[in-house]
């Protein structure tokens, strides 16, 4: 088989990649490992920034999206029994984010892919990109016990952070960066209405929690955890009495519980992997950055890649010019970074950190009381979450 670009990945990067080419112009090749309900039985993001929006709506999948996401314009913040209010749309000159789940997006994009004829191949085995440094790349994979080979101009790697593509650089070339964090996230979805309006964020003295949902009737919980938690010993019951324990009073005695659609335990790391291009192999999304959720950065870094990836590939093809194609990885890197600092900066603010002395614990309170009471810091925090531009 021969395409133009093979992409590597049919999570939010690999499809939306392969719809804004396919837009374009631009054949490519998807080839994922995973069936396509495993795929779309994932649970995962929940916030848009609006640049995430703005490129749905490019690939024309944003139909359902406008029809069914929540816009909010604020958050809150709640600590040591007190909740304030990031006024996100005054703060940053109208800008809100949207609340849309990770699950309807995959769902929009195969469905555009399906119905444009895109070709995307679930189930592959062994997927393996070859010859990337060289003029004339191709990926290798097998499928019912069958080997396939795709000749390409162009591999894209949007298989994730346990993917095969990152291991295509070679040691010498690829730096990475890391840190992990002592504790994880138990997630909850349940079909019980939001206990607020909008997304409240909680550092108490049990740990972080984070009220967040996915429609009027579809609420997302998570409870800061320790590592070594496993979700089977946590029965829904001891999941809601856990959250209700770290909620301010008021917003505790709201909160409508029910039986959980799923629950899972996510771990929290920061890593990058630098560069994201090497010969004709571009990495994006997660298969070169992991972000830990609490500033809603993951989804939205993967989208940024692709505006500037798919950009990069419509000039070369459309008009010889690869100057995108080489700024890249530069590009891409200099955003990533600073979801990544900001990513760190949540976290490191709203959770307990096991190793933390009384001094950490004084400086996060004073972080917070500045928060609660600077524009500035409000304001920081609000152009970052609503997503810094794709420049
Ligand atoms: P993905 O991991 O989504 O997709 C990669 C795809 O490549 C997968 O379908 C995988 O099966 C496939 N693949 C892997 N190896 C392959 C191989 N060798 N061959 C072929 N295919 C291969 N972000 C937020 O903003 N907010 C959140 O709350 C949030 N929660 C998360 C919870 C969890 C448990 C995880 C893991 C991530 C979470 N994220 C969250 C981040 C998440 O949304 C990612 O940023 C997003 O999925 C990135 O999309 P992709 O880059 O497409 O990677
Ligand atoms: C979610 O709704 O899953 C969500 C929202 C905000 C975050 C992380 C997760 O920071």
């Amino acid at each position: 088989m021969k395409t133009q670009v093979c992409i590597v990945g049919a999570g939010p990067s690999g499809l939306l990649l392969s719809q804004l080419l396919h837009l374009r112009g631009i054949a490519s090749v998807v080839l994922e490992r995973r069936s396509r309900a495993h795929v779309m039985g994932r649970i995962r993001a929940g916030v848009l920034e609006r640049g995430m929006v703005a490129l749905l709506r490019e690939a024309g999948v944003n139909a359902r999206l406008d029809r069914e996401a929540l816009v909010h314009e604020g958050l809150d913040i709640a600590f040591d029994g007190r909740r304030h209010r990031i006024d996100l749309a005054a703060l940053t000159g109208g800008a809100a984010v949207t609340v849309y789940g990770q699950t309807e997006i995959q769902r929009d994009l195969f469905e555009a892919r399906d119905a444009t004829g895109g070709i995307v191949i679930d189930e592959a085995e062994d997927v393996m990109p070859h010859e990337v440094d060289g003029d004339a790349p191709y990926v290798t994979y097998r499928k019912y016990g069958v080997e396939h080979r795709v000749d390409c101009d162009f591999v894209a790697g949007c298989d994730g952070y346990h993917g095969v593509c990152r291991t295509a650089i070679p040691n010498q070339v690829l730096k990475t960066f890391e840190r992990v964090y002592p504790f994880g996230w138990m997630g909850l979805l349940a079909d019980v209405p939001p206990v607020s309006d909008e997304l409240i964020y909680v550092n108490s003295a049990r740990g972080f929690a984070l009220c967040s949902m996915r429609s009027p009737t579809r609420s997302r919980y998570y409870v800061q955890c320790p590592l070594e938690e496993r979700v089977e010993d946590w029965s829904d019951d001891r999941f809601w009495t856990e959250l209700i324990g770290r909620l301010p009073a008021d917003a505790g005695a709201r909160l409508v519980t029910g039986p959980s659609i799923e629950k899972s335990i996510a771990p929290l790391r920061s890593f990058v992997a630098e560069p994201m291009r090497h010969g004709r192999l571009f990495l994006a999304g997660d298969a070169a950055h992991i972000v830990p959720p609490t500033g809603a950065k993951g989804l939205n870094l993967a989208a940024s890649d692709v505006h500037f990836l798919s950009r990069g590939l419509i000039a070369y093809y459309q008009t010889g010019d690869d100057r995108g194609l080489s700024e890249y990885s530069e590009k891409a890197l200099r955003r990533v970074w600073k979801a990544v600092r900001f990513s760190w900066w949540m976290t490191r603010l709203l959770h307990h950190f096991p190793e933390d002395s009384p001094f950490d614990r004084r400086v996060q309170a004073a972080e917070l009381e500045y928060l609660f009471t600077s524009k500035a810091a409000q304001t920081a925090l609000a152009e970052n979450y609503v997503g810094l531009p794709y420049e």
